[in-house]
């Protein structure tokens, strides 16, 4: 089996040790990119299906979420080592309601790698909590994760707490987490979809350099395939 299997299969064995030492080894000769979207990725991939298939209960899952998260700090060094002067100020937090942290932590790591100020709300946060955040740190970027069908309305509901405080339109909205599309993000008015932490990096920088986003010109950003152009 080799070095990047183990690791897949140590993050579903949930044996967090075993992972964080075949992380460090499998960074000797592959990307951190690489051992996300070889290994790591596709486990978390396969727990959540067997999930689905109730060959794993939610204890297990969770379990192997540890795993992920050892694996995934064992990179972070090598994911922020290029961080330079502050390009721009991000809030990032998952919703109300979603207790799903693994992806969005990756997410503000490749912008933290990237020279992005990242201010993390945590889990479950309250409409209240994003427009509090907005208002205190006035970021550039309000960026918000949700892992859940269930969840996805709560990004709707932050949209339109920011009407309310005046604050939409001194804020770009950034969304992603696996059940958003680009779809989703223009039905809601958000100013940017990403699909993954790299797309996320992309589309931050296209959003920072529109300087007429919001609303109309911000369309052009809001796909990653937009902004790689
Ligand atoms: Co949950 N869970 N979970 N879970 N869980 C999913 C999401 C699920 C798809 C599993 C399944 O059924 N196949 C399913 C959701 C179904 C749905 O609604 N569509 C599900 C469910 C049902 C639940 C519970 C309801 C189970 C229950 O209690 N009955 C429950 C809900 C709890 C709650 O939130 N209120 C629950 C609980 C949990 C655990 C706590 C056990 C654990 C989370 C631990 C943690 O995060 N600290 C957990 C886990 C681990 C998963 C799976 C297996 C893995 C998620 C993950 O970390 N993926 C997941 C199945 C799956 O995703 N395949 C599942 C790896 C991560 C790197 O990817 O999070 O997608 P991801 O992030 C990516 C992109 O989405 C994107 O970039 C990231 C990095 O590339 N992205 C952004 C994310 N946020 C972004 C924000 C951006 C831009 C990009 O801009 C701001």
């Amino acid at each position: 089996m080799g070095l990047l299997e183990q690791l897949y299969q140590s993050v579903i064995d949930a044996d967090e040790q075993l992972a964080a030492e075949l992380t460090e080894e499998a960074l000797k000769m592959h990307e951190p990119e690489a051992i996300l979207d070889r290994a790591l990725r596709p486990a978390m991939d396969m727990v959540g299906e067997e999930y689905e298939r109730g060959v794993r209960y939610i204890p297990e899952m969770l379990l192997s979420a540890d795993a992920m998260k050892s694996a995934v700090d064992r990179l972070r060094p090598r994911l922020t080592i290029t961080k330079v002067v502050s390009k721009g100020v991000i809030v990032i937090g998952t919703v109300e309601g979603d207790l799903h942290d693994i992806g969005i932590n990756l997410v503000a790591m490749m912008l933290e790698g990237t020279g992005f100020e990242v201010h993390r709300l945590g889990v479950d946060v309250p409409a209240d909590g994003f427009v509090t955040a907005v208002r205190e740190k006035q970021p550039d970027i309000l960026g918000m994760s949700a892992l859940l069908t269930s969840t996805m309305p709560a990004m709707s509901k932050v949209i339109d707490a920011l009407k309310k405080a005046d604050l939409r339109e001194r804020v770009k909205v950034l969304i992603g987490g696996a059940p958003v599309s680009e779809e989703y993000a223009r039905e809601i008015g958000a100013d940017g979809y990403a699909r993954d932490a790299g797309a996320a990096v992309r589309v931050t920088k296209a959003l920072l350099t529109d300087s007429t986003a919001p609303f109309g010109p911000a369309r052009r950003a809001l796909s990653e395939t937009d902004a790689e152009q």
